[in-house]
């Protein structure tokens, strides 16, 4: 019998598969979002909308509901350069760098994902890792008690490090090795409801920020929600409401649009958890917390370095004006500023191209009628080459942390000193992060090449 290698791709399918099956019994109210996205999806391939979706030709939609992305919180800095060492295995490499403490969240964080377009349609699960900052803790002590906490836990099974050293020395893994691969790495993170922390030690992290509470309390960095893809967000933020789940007031992102650009995404919120702490005695105490949650997001076009400052900017001028609450008191009055203002993004594909505010690829799509010039405006005018827009497969660090927010409560905000700190953050992480801006660049100049050289093929031996 031969033994056949499981590639990265394939790895982190059957990861995010088991994930997901974990995820839905461990958190059943995520199950009932992933359904309201199943049917929202199926009406929209099934209506005329379907046609503004820009499906890709190599987009399979029987598997247009599954997992984009999920999230992990860790401690420590040799915990996070470990992980980058098992998503390294299923081919997923850190892109990006948010900070979130210009939101008062005291992490930053990377995603790790698929690089090459083939790579993503083949399954773009990511995973969206932060790193927590506990020198943003104010309170020394605290900081020191919560330092010592998690220098004493291992997240990662001793199966999970040994494959991964297997995995790296033989440069991938066999079918077997692969399937132990994912059983032992889904470990990391299981959920445990029994804290390591005793139920004082958590009050006092909780006090200090709920988010180191969540980070330092317990054995291992928990998934705390997962997020498949929805066709039309609106509708299923609709259902999520409909169905009775505690949806997040507002939808993260750009409003909607003719063109979407970059990501939407909404959740219901984190639910109240039983959750036990140890006592001194050697029995438990029993307590809860809220960590874990779902989400949805549709994702639209790649933004160029210019349209982001656009996006970033108008985005500001809509939260100087209205800043959402989480009780969704002002949600009408946000959603409708938010339209008002994007007014001043163009909403068509053609302008955002020649205005370089976003990433396309072309197509050849026609033959250059003689004397056309070879400018890339004058091709598109002719109907020689045709756009289509690069879908943006990263975050956008004020929607990040308002789903994180939505999660930690309102009284979160205001309490953590802004120090951004990439360097420090790829020190931990042992290797730099990818520019976003850099990908998708790469990408359009590919695109355009691989056309013109196909144009130029076609009039010289014409
Ligand atoms: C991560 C929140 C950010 C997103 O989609 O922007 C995120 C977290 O709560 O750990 O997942
Ligand atoms: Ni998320």
């Amino acid at each position: 019998m031969t033994r056949r290698s499981r590639s990265p791709n394939q790895i982190r399918a059957d990861f995010s598969a088991a994930m997901s099956a974990m995820y839905r019994t461990e958190v059943p109210a995520y199950g009932d979002l992933v359904k309201i996205v199943g049917q929202t999806n199926v009406t929209v391939l099934n209506s005329p909308a379907r046609d503004a979706l820009n499906l890709t030709p190599d987009e399979d939609t029987t598997r247009i509901s599954q997992e984009r992305h999920g999230a992990i919180r860790l401690g420590t800095a040799a915990e996070l350069a470990m992980m980058a060492r098992v998503f390294r295995v299923m081919g997923m490499h850190p892109v990006g760098y948010y900070d979130l403490s210009v939101a008062s969240v005291p992490v930053h964080s990377t995603a790790f994902r698929p690089i090459a377009r083939a790579d993503l349609a083949e399954n773009p699960f990511r995973v969206f890792t932060s790193l927590l900052r506990l020198e943003l803790i104010a309170d020394a002590a605290l900081r020191e008690k919560a330092q010592a906490v998690l220098d004493r836990r291992q997240i990662f099974t001793e199966t999970a490090i040994a494959l991964t050293e297997t995995a790296e020395a033989n440069g991938g893994l066999e079918d077997g090795d692969a399937a132990d691969f994912v059983r032992e790495v889904l470990e990391t993170f299981r959920w445990h409801p029994e804290a390591c922390v005793d139920a004082e030690t958590f009050a006092a992290l909780i006090k200090a920020h709920r988010l180191i509470a969540d980070v330092v309390s317990f054995r291992g960095p928990h998934i705390n929600h997962l997020t498949p893809r929805t066709l039309d967000i609106d509708a299923a933020q609709d259902g999520m409401i409909a169905r009775g789940l505690p949806a997040k007031a507002i939808i993260e992102g750009p409003p909607r649009r003719t063109c979407p650009i970059l990501l939407r995404q909404t959740a219901f919120k984190a639910l109240d958890e039983p959750v036990r702490f140890p006592t001194p005695a050697g029995g438990w105490h029993d307590g809860h917390h809220t960590a874990r949650f779902g989400e949805i997001e549709q994702r639209g076009a790649a933004l160029t370095p210019k349209g982001r400052t656009l996006y970033d900017q108008l985005l500001a001028e809509v939260r100087a004006a209205v800043l959402p609450a989480a009780d969704g008191t002002n949600t009408a009055e946000y959603d409708a500023k938010l339209a008002e203002v994007f007014r001043k993004f163009p909403d068509d594909w053609r302008k955002l191209y020649d205005q370089g505010l976003a990433y396309f690829k072309f197509a050849v799509t026609g033959m250059p009628p003689p004397g056309t010039p070879q400018d890339v405006a004058a091709l598109l005018d002719a109907g020689v080459l045709t756009l289509s827009p690069i879908i943006y497969e990263d975050f956008l660090p004020v929607s990040a942390a308002g789903i994180f927010q939505s999660n930690l409560g309102d009284e979160a905000r205001d309490r953590v000193q802004p120090v951004s700190n990439q360097q420090q953050f790829e020190a931990a992480l042992g290797v730099p992060v990818a520019d976003e801006f850099a990908l998708y660049d790469a990408l359009q100049a590919d695109s355009l090449a691989a056309c013109l050289r196909q144009l130029s093929g076609t009039t010289s031996s014409g």
